[in-house]
């Protein structure tokens, strides 16, 4: 979709995983998420044995329209960044996994700048990004799955579930199931996308066939 000087990619603990794939795939400069497990140090780590990881939701967005910042006042905005006498271990540790020391500087900033804000400090754990395991299919773009109708048309299009995964239009279309935005919003977006008009039309008559 775009060479990889516009991409950057950001992983993120927030919560249980379901909600932020669902939030952050709707957002318009979001190319694609997947939920897994990362931050710790358990090999090959599943839903059941978690270990010490956090589910995560792991996230390449287009620097040309969305930036770090952007993606994390969304971040801060969305979830309770406390610890709360260690429920559930680190399973739910707000976190976020940088790649580089640029990044390391703008979550300090914008920490700083909301703090500032009377946003107050969060107890959001800063560490540098190890390793990412992708979670099992069934908890990828998990919303979304609760409708067989759409994942039938999807199906179509992004045959194997790894495909259907990295699918911006399932990111949207999970956004959407969550309630976090409007198909007209998506089939306006889809117009911009650097697509054919042919594949725009069939990703329009894809969406429509859809019943929710
Ligand atoms: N809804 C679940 C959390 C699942 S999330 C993948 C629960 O409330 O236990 O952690």
């Amino acid at each position: 979709m775009m060479n990889d000087i516009n991409m950057s990619t950001v992983t993120l603990g927030m919560g249980c995983f379901w909600s932020p794939d669902a939030l952050f795939g709707q957002i318009r400069g979001i190319i694609r998420t997947r939920v897994g497990y990362a931050g710790g140090t358990l090999d090959q780590p599943t839903y059941r044995q978690l270990g010490d990881h956090t589910e995560t939701v792991e996230m390449d967005y287009d620097t040309r329209i969305l930036s770090l910042e952007n993606v994390l006042d969304i971040f801060w905005s969305n979830h309770n960044p406390v610890n709360i006498n260690d429920y559930k271990g680190r399973q739910y540790q707000s976190l976020i996994l940088y790649r580089d020391q640029n990044q390391l500087d703008v979550i300090q900033k914008v920490m700083k700048k909301r703090e500032e804000q009377g946003k107050g400090k969060p107890d959001t754990e800063l560490a540098s990004f190890n390793r990412f395991y992708p979670a099992e299919d069934r908890h990828q773009k998990y919303y979304l799955k609760r409708y067989p109708s759409a994942i039938e048309e999807l199906s179509k299009l992004f045959p194997s579930p790894q495909e259907l995964t990295n699918a911006t239009l399932a990111a949207r279309l999970n956004g959407l199931a969550k309630g976090y935005t409007n198909l007209r919003t998506i089939l306006d977006e889809i117009h911009t996308w650097p697509i054919s008009e042919d594949e725009k039309g069939n990703l329009h008559q894809l969406i429509q066939r859809i019943k929710w």
